[in-house]
C-alpha cells in the first residue's frame, strides 16, 4: 500500500477510536478558522480606533489556524507531538498578545519600550520552553523554570509594572474592565501551559497522565486564550463603540 494512504488510515483509525487529542486538533483548526473570519468581519463594526485591536485578534487566531492544519495532519501522521509548529505559532501569537496590551493603553501613555520588554520577556519564555521540551528527561526541569521566569515577568507588568500604571491612571471603566478579564486570562489560562509542559518525561507530573495529553493541555489552552483574549477586546470595543454613538445622538 501507498505510504501516505496507509498513515491517512492510521490517522483515521486515531480520531474513529476517539482520540481527545486528535479531536482537538480538529476542534481547535475550526474554532481558530471561525473565529479569525469573525474577528475581521467584525472589524468593521467598531469605532476607528478599536479597528487595530480587532485585526490583532483575527491575526493571532488566523496565524493559528494555518498552523492547526499542519499540527493536524502532522500528528495524524506521526502520532507525536508537532513540538515546533507548535513553538514557531507561539513565537507570532504570543508577542502578538503582548501588542494587544500595549493597544488597549496606548491612548493613555503606553510607550514603545513596554512593548518591547513584554515581546523580550515571551521570547525568552519561548526560547527556554522550546529547548526545554527537546533537551530530554535531565533538563526539561531547569529550562522550565528560566522559561517560568520570563511568563513572570509578563505577570509582573501587567499586574504591577507598566501596563498596571497606565490602567490605573486612565480612569476609563472600558479598560479596567478588559484589564480584569485579561488578568485572569494570562494566570490562569496561561498557567495552563506550564502544567501541560509537566507532563513531559522526567518533569513533575509525568506518570499522572500521558506524554500525548501535552497536545490536550496546549489545544485547550490556545483555544481559550486565542479566542478568549479576542473576545475581551471585542466585546470592549463594542461596547464603547455604543456609548459613542449614544454620545453623539
Ligand atoms: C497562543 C499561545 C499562548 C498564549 C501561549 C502561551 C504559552 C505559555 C504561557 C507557555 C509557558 C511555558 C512555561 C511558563 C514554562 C514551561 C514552558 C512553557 C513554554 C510551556
Amino acid at each position: 500500500m501507498n505510504i501516505n494512504l496507509a498513515a491517512e488510515l492510521v490517522g483515521l483509525d486515531r480520531i474513529i477510536n476517539s482520540d481527545p487529542v486528535a479531536i482537538t486538533f480538529f476542534i481547535g483548526y475550526m474554532a481558530m478558522l471561525a473565529s479569525a473570519v469573525f474577528f475581521f468581519v467584525e472589524r468593521g463594526s467598531v469605532d476607528g480606533k478599536w479597528k487595530l485591536s480587532l485585526l490583532v485578534s483575527g491575526l493571532i487566531t488566523g496565524i493559528a489556524a494555518v498552523h492547526y492544519y499542519y499540527m493536524r495532519d502532522f500528528y495524524m501522521q506521526t502520532g507525536t507531538s508537532p513540538t515546533a509548529f507548535r513553538y514557531v505559532d507561539w513565537t507570532l501569537t504570543v508577542p502578538l498578545m503582548c501588542v494587544e496590551f500595549y493597544l488597549l493603553t496606548k491612548p493613555f501613555g503606553a510607550k514603545g519600550s513596554t512593548l518591547t520588554k513584554l515581546i523580550l520577556a515571551s521570547v525568552v519564555m519561548l526560547v527556554t520552553g522550546y529547548i526545554g521540551e527537546t533537551s530530554g528527561i535531565d533538563s526539561n526541569i531547569m529550562w522550565g523554570i528560566f522559561s517560568t521566569l520570563g511568563y513572570l515577568y509578563i505577570v509582573y507588568e501587567v499586574f504591577a509594572g507598566d501596563i498596571a500604571a497606565l490602567a490605573k491612571g486612565s480612569n476609563s471603566p472600558a479598560l479596567a474592565r478588559a484589564m480584569f478579564l485579561l488578568k485572569i486570562f494570562i494566570t490562569l489560562g496561561w498557567s495552563i501551559y506550564p502544567i501541560g509542559y509537566m507532563v513531559l518525561p522526567g518533569n513533575l507530573l509525568s506518570g499522572m497522565f500521558e506524554v500525548s495529553s501535552i497536545d490536550l493541555f496546549y489545544n485547550i489552552a490556545d483555544a481559550v486564550n486565542k479566542i478568549g483574549f479576542g473576545l475581551v477586546i471585542y466585546s470592549v470595543a463594542v461596547a464603547e463603540t455604543a456609548k459613542n454613538k449614544k454620545a453623539l445622538a
